[in-house]
């Protein structure tokens, strides 16, 4: 398998979660036969601010390929700017009126300590779009350090930043593990916890390790883990569908819509890392033909692989 087929299913792995999700947002738990319906239905799959955000990500670290990686101030407008094009895709609340902050010239600095009494928005939107920081970041370290970075524009709460960091290392892992050997709990989670070091996020990779050694099913997986919409109470779940199903994208992504909740955001980061594990010829074509943005998301792959 190819580092471009890695890079492009990680991209369309976020677009199908988030696809197949967005009827389910909200859902308290969905039947597994609603989900095979719908994988095999004709509508055209589309997108919610998962994918719109996670497209603008990525332009513009392929634009920055081989130069600076990151610009905040430009990233921060950029993301500013897709909302304004397209404000009915899905958008948290309070990211909106960061959004509009944004666009008003008020700097992202102070535009995220608006909200929460300084705190910022502890919402999952940094973790839903970060995934593209995997294909660009050299190290386990690099890439939680360019995925705070880059949440920081709209998420200043420590959990929103660290859910994106979080998510980012566990999308590199997927991505440069060998997938011809089976994927190891443990480590994996260890590795997560050197990047990501506050007690609340311990205490995740812990139940996470206990839930997939019992094979916990996901009904009782998001009533331990979370399945709401900030970063603490979404991307566990997300994890642990990946790491119940590490070499079968379909079945992460399914599990992950099952356990309700915050199902396009939830699902969107399990298909993230089981498509950087097992690659775009592992997910479901059927489903993949139908993806409003497939063209541009394997196109961007190319470029970041
Ligand atoms: N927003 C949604 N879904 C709502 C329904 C959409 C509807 N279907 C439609 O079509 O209109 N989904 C998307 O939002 C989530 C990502 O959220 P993000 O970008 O983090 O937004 P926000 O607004 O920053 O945070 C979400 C909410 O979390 C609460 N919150 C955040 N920080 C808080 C804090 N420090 N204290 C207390 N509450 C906090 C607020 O209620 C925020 O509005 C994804 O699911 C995406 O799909
Ligand atoms: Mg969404
Ligand atoms: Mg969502």
């Amino acid at each position: 398998m190819t580092r471009d087929d890695r890079a492009e299913g990680l991209l369309l792995g976020v677009a199908l979660g988030d696809a197949l999700g967005a009827p389910l947002e909200g859902a308290p738990q969905v039947a597994e036969a609603d989900i095979l319906a719908d994988e095999r239905s004709t509508r055209r799959l589309v997108h919610t601010d998962d994918t719109a955000l996670t497209l603008v990500l990525a332009r513009h670290l392929a634009q920055r390929r081989d130069t600076t990686g990151l610009e905040e101030d430009v990233l921060a407008h950029e993301f500013a700017q897709a909302w304004s094009a397209e404000p009915w895709r899905g958008y948290g609340a309070t990211v909106t009126q960061v959004f509009q902050l944004l666009n008003t010239g008020v700097p992202w600095q102070q535009a995220t300590r608006t909200f929460f009494d300084g705190e910022g928005s502890f919402g999952n939107g940094a973790a839903m779009r970060v995934a593209p920081i995997a294909l660009v970041g050299a190290s386990p370290h690099d890439t939680a350090e360019l995925a705070r970075r880059s949440a920081v524009v709209t998420h200043a709460h420590q959990h929103g930043k660290d859910g994106a960091a979080c998510h980012a290392v566990a999308a590199y892992l997927a991505l440069t593990g060998d997938p011809a050997r089976p994927l190891e709990v443990t480590p994996f989670l260890q590795n997560l916890a050197r990047v990501v070091r506050s007690r609340p996020w311990h205490e995740k990779f812990d139940r996470i390790a206990e839930l997939a050694h019992r094979g916990a099913d996901p009904d009782h997986a998001a009533r331990v883990l979370g399945n709401d919409v900030s970063a603490l109470g979404s991307v566990p779940l997300a994890l642990l569908a990946f790491l119940h199903n590490p070499d079968d994208p379909a079945a992460a992504i399914r599990y992950a819509l099952r356990g309700g909740g915050d199902a396009d955001t939830i699902a969107a980061m399990a298909g993230a890392l089981a498509g950087a594990r097992n690659g775009a010829g592992s997910l479901p074509q059927q489903c993949v033909r139908r993806l409003e943005a497939r063209q541009a998301l394997t196109e961007l792959a190319g470029r970041l692989a």
